[in-house]
Order: structure tokens, then sequence, then C-alpha cells
């Protein structure tokens, strides 16, 4: 972004979110380098959280801001552990306006940028305890027991999501704690979710890859959790804006106060949430989703531990979740292996017609799933599901005999094959099987707008409600945008599917050999 260059919906992904240049107030922030221990940039909320003007805070020792030991157990922690956010967070007591008080304070080391013979730029980042609610064994502890035992019982992927979502709440007490799946065009789906009875579900609501830009998925691989405790704060600058040694901004990747994207907050407030956290979920390094937390009747702030625990329960289920994953698809295809063996033995047998065989029990849509089936064989069509009429399936079967060899893949059927789209107006995907001479096979899928529709669903009228024409960002306009992107296309077929019906169409074309054969042999 250019100087002075406001922060707006086109502009947004240029945003440099890792060095906003201020904080979230609920803390204080304080940078420093270990040789000398000397205070080289803060947040202006030190004067509410710890009771010191910024500008006495600059250039003064550790020491002389928490005192000596407070000082001496941040100072001993960094130099015992390579990456002192591993071990956060740590308690400290530090005499604010006469009194001690309790802090969280959070600990991590700037990536060096250029060559400097220094030691890094240290970040100390101090959360009053008394915004938290009270940690105790049962809240913290045990629900990571549970959820770790739960977790180790699941047998499938939803399992894994809902277990999540639920410990996740367990522990972080949010309103509403949602699992956001990411697609192959990062376009997101609330997969999961647990939430207050009162609240309308958002289960199975789309939205676009555009509410998440590029670069803040790349800060998410890195950092793996964010609070915004509050979303009406005002943000509390960090003086200077740039560190004097380097002149750059404080990056703030790794930071746990760092304040967020104004648009972001803007977002949140038209949804009617007053405080957000998410968890990255990461497959090979990859954000593959989020564990995604609203509240909102207030602000919520759990404490650092709960969040650190949440974190980690995040990324055990990423864990978990590459095995699961492998595993749910080795028993799909053991499923479909089994669906093809017998469709396979019915058509077999010469006296039953192959449409017939194909659209029994079971039938094309055990083999793979679809919103309808059709088969067009020896004069005759078989159908299942929602497949448009006898007359209708018997052109488009003629339409792909004449364009299609072997076996046609299409998620985007009007690009892609426009003369048989014209024909199914209802569909947006299709898979089909030729066997030239002898049969063709298709499979038929929905647009995948016209199978999710959020704007009609009448439990989501409180946020329609609070939507006015002058909102310019919201879920539902971010909804709208989702449908544009996502217009004209279905669910697209997974290899294994593409797999599993082109052995069918092998099958098919040597039963086809199979019956001329017999044909010949028995007319001579
Ligand atoms: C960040 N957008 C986010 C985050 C989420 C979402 C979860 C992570 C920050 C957080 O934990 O709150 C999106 N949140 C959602 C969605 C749901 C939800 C989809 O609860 C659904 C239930 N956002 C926009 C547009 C822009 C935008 C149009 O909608 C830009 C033009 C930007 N979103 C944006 C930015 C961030 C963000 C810049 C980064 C915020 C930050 O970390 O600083």
């Amino acid at each position: 972004l250019a100087p002075g260059e406001a922060i707006d919906l086109d502009n947004c992904a240029r945003e440099p979110i890792h060095v906003p240049g201020s904080v979230q107030p609920r803390g204080a922030l304080l940078a420093l380098r270990t040789d000398d221990g000397v205070v080289t940039q803060c947040s202006e909320s030190t004067l509410a959280v710890l009771g010191r003007e910024p500008q006495a805070v600059l250039g003064s020792t550790l020491a002389e801001v928490l005192g000596d030991g407070a000082a001496t157990a941040v100072l001993t922690h960094v130099t015992q552990v390579d990456d002192p956010r591993l071990r956060n967070p740590l308690d400290l007591e530090v005499t604010v306006r006469g009194a001690v008080e309790r802090f969280e304070a959070v600990l991590h080391h700037v990536p060096a940028t250029a060559a400097d013979a220094r030691p890094p730029v240290l970040v100390v980042e101090l959360e009053p305890f008394s915004s938290h609610p009270r940690l105790t064994y049962s809240s913290t502890f045990e629900p990571v027991r549970d959820a770790l035992t739960e977790l180790d019982r699941t047998a499938s992927l939803a399992e894994l999501y809902d277990v999540a979502v639920r410990q996740v709440r367990r522990l972080t007490g949010f309103d509403r704690v949602m699992l956001y799946r990411f697609d192959a065009e990062d376009n997101g789906e609330v997969v999961s979710e647990a939430r207050r009875d009162d609240l309308n579900p958002f289960l199975g609501l789309h939205y676009p890859a555009s509410d998440i830009p590029p670069q803040a998925r790349a800060l998410y691989e890195k950092n793996w959790i964010r609070l915004i405790s509050d979303v009406d704060y005002v943000p509390a600058p960090i003086v200077p804006t740039d560190d004097p040694v380097t002149a750059q901004p404080l990056d703030l990747t790794y930071g746990t106060l760092r304040s967020v994207s104004p648009i972001h907050v803007e977002y949140l407030q038209n949804m009617g949430v007053r405080a957000s956290m998410s968890i990255s979920l990461l497959r090979d390094g990859r954000l593959w989703g989020l564990v995604a937390c609203h509240h909102y009747a207030g602000p919520h702030a759990p404490s650092y531990a709960a969040r650190a625990a949440a974190e980690f329960l995040g990324s055990t289920l990423s864990g978990r979740l590459v095995t699961q994953a492998e595993d749910d698809r080795a028993s799909a295809s053991r499923r479909s292996d089994g669906v093809l063996a017998r469709l396979v033995a019915l058509t077999r047998d010469d006296d039953v017609p192959l449409a017939d065989a194909l659209t029994g029990e079971p039938g094309l849509l055990d083999l793979v799933p679809a919103d309808g089936a059709f088969v067009v064989a020896e004069g005759r069509v078989g159908r299942e599901g929602s497949a448009p009429d006898d007359e209708t399936c018997e052109r488009i079967a003629r339409a792909l005999a004449a364009q299609v060899d072997e076996v046609l893949v299409s998620h985007r059927l009007a690009r892609d094959v426009p003369d048989v789209a014209g024909l199914v107006p209802a569909s947006a995907g299709l898979l089909a099987l030729v066997v030239p001479g002898g049969s063709v096979t298709v499979w038929l899928r929905d647009e995948v707008v016209r199978s999710v529709d959020w704007g009609g669903d009448p439990h989501n009228k409180a946020i329609a409600h609070r939507e006015g024409d002058s909102v310019r960002l919201s879920p539902r306009k971010s909804f709208a945008r989702w449908r544009e992107v996502v217009r004209g296309t279905s669910e697209p077929w997974t290899d294994d599917q593409v797999d599993v019906a082109t052995s069918l169409r092998s099958y098919l074309a040597e039963g086809l050999l199979l019956r001329g054969r017999r044909d010949i042999r028995a007319a001579a």
C-alpha cells in the first residue's frame, strides 16, 4: 500500500497485516534486544496495562519497567530455550500503580532480517490475568485429555471435526466454534459446529476465498492462532513505529496482540460478532482449514494458556486428519470395488438388458455419488435419481457418442461441453462412459449453488435483518460472492470416482465383445 492509502475491498490483499504498527489494547508490548535489555519500542497501552507512560518505558531496561524479578524471569527464559514460543506463557508478577498484578507474558524473537551482529529483537507481550476467566485443572487439562482420548476413538473425518469443535468450545468458552474447511480453490465451508443452543446454525454455509486474502493465509501458516478479543477496540500504536536500529516497522507475524485488518474488523462487526479467534489447521505445512470461533454477547478473552491448549488440539487434529482422510479414502474405495464387482456380475447375465442391470440394486449411484444417472444401451434407457426423461437421455447419449471415445469428465459442463449442457440445464457436472457401438453411461451432478442455498435459510433472518443497503461487507454479501465464484460448477469428480467409473467402462467394453462372440457362435 502507498503511504496514506486507505484499505478498501480492492487492495486488501496487499495490506501488510504483519506490520500493522499497533496492537490490541488488552495487553502491552515491549520490544528490546537481550544484550542490553533496553526497551526500544513499546505499545501506547503500557499506560493502561502497566501504569507507565510509553515515553518513560522507552530507553528503560526491562528490569526498570517490570521489576527485577519479572525481568530476570524473562531473560532467563529466553536463554534456556531456542524458541521461546514453545514455552509460552510465562507467569509474571509486576507491580502496577503500587499493587502486585499477575500477567501472562508471551515471548518471541522476531526472525532476523538483515545481517545484524546484535541478538534478534525480543518481543514481550503482557496480558493481565484479571481479564481472563480463571484457569483450572478442569478447564484446561481435562478438555485436552478428553479430546485426545476421543480423537483416538473416532472412526471418520466427520467425527474428528465434531470432537475438535466441541472440545475447543469447552476449552475457550466461545459462543460458537466452527470447523471451516477450504476446497481446492480456497473457498470455504463450515463442516462442523458447536454453538450456544439459541444461535442460528452456520453448518453448511459457504464463503469465497476472498474473505481470507492470500497474505493472511500465508501468515496463518506461520502463526497458528489469533484472537480478536473485542472487535470494537481502539488500536494502541507502537512507538516509535520503526525500530531505531533497522528503521523497519516491528514485524508482528508471531505476535499475539497484533492489531488486525480494519476490513476484517468491519466484516466481523457486520456479522454481529464481538470477539473472534481462529486456529490454523495445516496439512504438509499448507493451510487446509481453520477452527473459527465467535463470541456475540461481549468481548471474550480466554487466557493465553487456554488458547495454547486449543492450538495444540488443532495441530493434533491436523495430524490425525491426514491418516483419517487416507482411511476414509481406502474404505470408500473398498466399498466401491465391491459395488463394481456386483454390477459387473449383473451385466454378464445375457437375459437382463444392460440398462436394467446397471440401474438396479446396486446401481450406478452406489458406485459413484451423483444426483442422477442413466444408461442408454440396446435401445433401452435405465434411469436413477434425478435423471432427465427417456427422450432427453437418448439425445444426450447420441451427442456424447459423437464426440467422446471413452470417458468424459466435467464439473463445469456449460464451459466444457456446451451442446450437452443445453440438454441438461439442471446439471453442472457430468461423468460419461462411452462404449462405441454398445452403451452410454452418464452420471449427473447439480450446480453446487443449487444444492446449497443459504439465502433461503429462515434461521439466518436475524443476520439478514442487520444488513441494510449501506453495509458493504457482510456474510450474506460474501455468500453472494461465493455464488458468483462457483456458478456453473458442480462438486468435482474425485480421482477415485473417475478411476472406478473407468474400470466399469472397461468391463462394459469387454462384455460387449463377449456378447458379440457368443452371438457369432450362436449364429454359426
Ligand atoms: C481474516 N477472514 C479472516 C479470518 C477469518 C475470516 C476466519 C481470520 C481472522 C479471525 O480469526 O477472525 C473469514 N470468518 C470468516 C468467515 C467466517 C468467519 C468466512 O467467521 C464465516 C463464518 N475479508 C473480506 C473481504 C476482505 C477481507 C472482502 O470479507 C478483503 C477485501 C479481508 N479477512 C480479511 C483480512 C483478514 C481476514 C485482511 C486478516 C485479518 C488479520 O489477521 O489481520
